[in-house]
């Protein structure tokens, strides 16, 4: 007789008493994550067949073109959120600003903040690629009974209570961790369930993949271009294999299994870089170091910068601890090029 696998519910409730807060609170913020993931799952295996595809015309903050899925993503899991009665605010990449929640009975007494990005990689739709679901947690920094203020959104990533994604593949994982490691699960779309599939994930310590958008390549900064040099030269197990999906959580996950780094740096288009600290560098970052591996600005440790704003941008390098330390002792000949 085969043993028989062990579900997320039944994973949740067994370590709650991991968790240094409230036990039952956990597993009701990861239960309606659950439930959001689900929706959101049956929604992108539809799009091709429904008319849900294309630009719906809306842009958000940041001048990008919103896909109706994202839009969809954004809203199933703000009402999922708001019904839990657990947390405070949401703040997510589609919204210009953070969500103030009430509880129930109107007060504000509910203790944790989650920052999202609900439909990442959203370009890949259209086309049948992977995308994913990146969320973040916190525990309030003001006050309890009073609404949630930014500072309860730009607390240092350190900070995470848990950190995790969903993502949309072949099958359909939720990934997370609250501080003790990495766990996956894989969808059982029949039956709705979540099974874990991928006990305590770790990176490799090295790894032969690297993952950058390449085309953008004149316009990188020089400890870039060095690095990815040294990937591409004949020497020990290099040159090593390029491997760029274009979904950050996608590219994460491979990288994750199979050992590999991935990086989105500024450019002369991007400045600051593209992706988001919020929403999308520190849950990715807590992850990453729970796993194992290592995650960086190309000179700073992810988890320990102070936020400037909700929507702010960083460069990234993440993935297996020798490589990202590799490209960082590139970085390091350009003091210069560190963005603060
Ligand atoms: P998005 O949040 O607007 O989807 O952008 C984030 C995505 C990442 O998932 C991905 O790694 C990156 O943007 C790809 O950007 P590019 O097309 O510039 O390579
Ligand atoms: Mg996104």
């Amino acid at each position: 007789m085969g043993h028989r696998l062990k579900t997320l519910g039944e994973f949740i409730i067994e370590h709650q008493s991991q968790f240094r807060f409230s036990e039952g609170e956990l597993s009701r913020l990861l239960n309606s994550i659950k439930l959001a993931a689900k929706l959101v799952n049956h929604e992108v295996n539809k799009a091709g067949l429904v008319d849900i595809l294309g630009a719906s015309g809306v842009t958000n903050i940041q001048g990008e073109t919103q896909q109706k899925l994202d839009i969809f993503a954004n809203d199933v899991f703000m009402k999922i959120l708001k019904k839990r009665d657990i947390v405070c605010g949401v703040a997510s990449e589609e919204e210009d600003d953070f969500v103030i929640i009430s509880d129930k009975d109107g007060g504000h007494d509910n203790k944790y903040v989650i920052l999202t990005d609900p439909l990442d990689g959203s370009s890949n739709i259209d086309v049948n690629v992977s995308v994913g679901t990146i969320f973040s947690i916190y525990r309030r920094v003001s006050p309890v009974g009073s609404p949630v203020t930014s500072d309860d959104f730009l607390q240092k990533g350190i900070e995470q209570v848990a950190a995790g994604y969903v993502i949309y593949g072949t099958s359909t994982m939720l990934v997370y961790t609250t501080g003790h490691g990495v766990n996956g699960f894989t969808l059982n779309p029949a039956l709705g369930t979540w099974y874990l599939s991928h006990p305590n994930m770790t990176f490799p310590k090295g790894g032969k993949i690297y993952s950058i958008n390449e085309g953008n390549y004149v316009h990188f900064p020089q400890g870039v271009k060095d690095y990815l040099k040294y990937c591409q030269e004949e020497e020990g197990n290099r040159p090593y294999t390029s491997r760029y999906i274009g979904s950050l959580v996608s590219d994460f996950h491979r990288n994750m299994i199979k050992g590999g780094i991935y990086i989105y740096p500024t450019s002369s288009k991007v400045p600051q870089g593209k992706l988001r600290l919020l929403y999308e560098c520190n849950p990715m970052s807590f992850l990453a170091e729970q796993a194992g591996g290592k995650a960086s600005d190309g000179y700073r440790r992810i988890l320990e910068i102070e936020p400037k704003e909700l929507h702010q941008r960083i460069p990234f390098f993440v993935g297996s601890r020798e490589m990202v330390e590799k490209a960082e002792e590139y970085m390091a000949k350009y003091p210069d090029d560190a963005v603060y």
